[in-house]
């Protein structure tokens, strides 16, 4: 198998408020100024955020979880994008989205339910505004945008409560149907929709470079809609170009695609191994724009933080990867027969019928052998 490099670099287009060095920058059109605390709260979120994905990656690692898609090197893309939001901004992932979930307010513990298979469907999506995590690609972009032509429909669109949804997607995912019959969609009817495309350079082992000739942001415009590259490392940059463009929506202006371009620097999956078609100096590259340590040293710069504050985020980690690992540990096995719960609405009869039938066939199973 060939190893091939992908992009160090994005080009001069992309928004960036904070270099890798961690010094400020400004951009005439996507700037912030956020108060001392929310610089301290955006870090803290990216810490805890890489904690639960390591803890999660671990506990995979020992058994307890199936399977874990990683989000290391994309904390700052999902945490920028995901503070962005307002609560009543409703976000459609895929099965990376751990970072998004977190600022949504949803529970570690319950996403690991899913990949430990302690629970069939995940939660309740209108609770958090967080819809379940789609595996099949793209699909969610379609979920997206039908969602925003219906908050349309329902006139919470413009005014100061208006609202929006948001899709995330990868640079793989982008060359779906799915995605495009979105893009299309969304453009006709102005529907108040982000689409967020984390373009981490791989769709498993295939790069980005052979699934498009252009920047990803690009094809935006053929489709009648602006697109903007963001630096996916940057939380602040994140924060401020996805806001704008949620802001855009929720006012009445349409769609936006974000490209946030990060890397993805572990696996694919906890079933991937990248060694075999990644160049391990590309990945040694993009260490060096560690999205926690770029803040962190920003953070020093300004002055914003002492030892205390890093022993305090230090011993909360600490705690939220104990609660996790004692919770996923903890989780009861789920009642078979709830595979076929929340199916439909209302239940069919086609469906009673497979019902019984699994309930006969494990009741021929003596007690504890199932
Ligand atoms: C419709 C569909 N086709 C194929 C797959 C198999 N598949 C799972 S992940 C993946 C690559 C996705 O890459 P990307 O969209 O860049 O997202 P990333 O995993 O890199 O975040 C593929 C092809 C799938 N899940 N759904």
């Amino acid at each position: 198998m060939s190893v091939a490099a992908t992009s160090t670099t994005a080009g001069a287009e992309l928004v960036q408020l904070l270099t890798p060095e961690g010094e400020r920058v400004h951009h005439p059109d996507y700037d912030v100024d956020l108060t001392d605390e929310e610089y301290r709260h955006l870090y803290r979120d990216l810490v805890l955020v890489r904690r639960i994905d390591v803890e999660a990656t671990a506990l995979q690692r020992q058994g307890e979880l199936g399977l874990w898609a990683a989000l290391l090197g994309q904390e700052a893309a999902q945490v920028g994008s995901g503070r962005a939001m307002r609560p009543r901004d409703f976000a459609f992932p895929t099965y990376r989205e751990h970072g998004v979930a977190w600022c949504k307010g949803v529970d570690p513990l319950t996403l690991l339910g899913l990949f430990r298979g302690a629970s069939n469907g995940g939660w309740d999506p209108q609770e958090k505004r967080f819809n379940l995590y789609s595996i099949v690609i793209g699909s969610q972009t379609l979920h997206a945008t039908g969602y925003a032509m219906g908050i349309t429909k329902d006139g919470a669109v413009g005014g100061a409560d208006g609202e929006a949804a948001i899709a995330y997607f990868g640079d793989g995912a982008s060359s779906q149907g799915d995605v495009n019959e979105a893009f299309v969609w969304a453009s006709v009817y102005n529907a108040p929709v982000v689409f967020f495309c984390q373009n981490n350079q791989w769709g498993i082992s295939t790069p980005t470079t052979s699934q498009s000739r252009i920047p990803l942001y690009k094809r935006a415009e053929g489709f009648g809609f602006p697109g903007v590259r963001v630096d996916g490392n940057d939380v602040l940059a994140s924060y401020a170009v996805t806001r704008k463009a949620l802001d855009a929506a929720r006012s009445g202006q349409g769609p936006t695609l974000v490209e946030a371009f990060t890397y993805r620097m572990g696996a694919h999956t906890t079933s991937d191994d990248p060694t075999r078609y990644r160049l391990a100096s590309d990945l040694e590259a993009w260490k060096l724009k560690d999205p926690l340590e770029r803040m962190k040293s920003f953070l020093y710069k300004s002055q914003l933080v002492d030892s205390a504050f890093f022993a305090q985020l230090d011993s909360d980690a600490d705690a939220l990867a104990a609660r996790i690992r004692k919770g996923c540990l903890e989780m009861p096995d789920p009642e078979p027969l709830s595979i076929f719960d929340d199916v439909y609405v209302e239940t069919t009869p086609l469906l009673e019928e497979q019902r019984e039938t699994f309930r006969a066939y494990l009741s021929g199973f003596a007690e504890g052998e199932r």
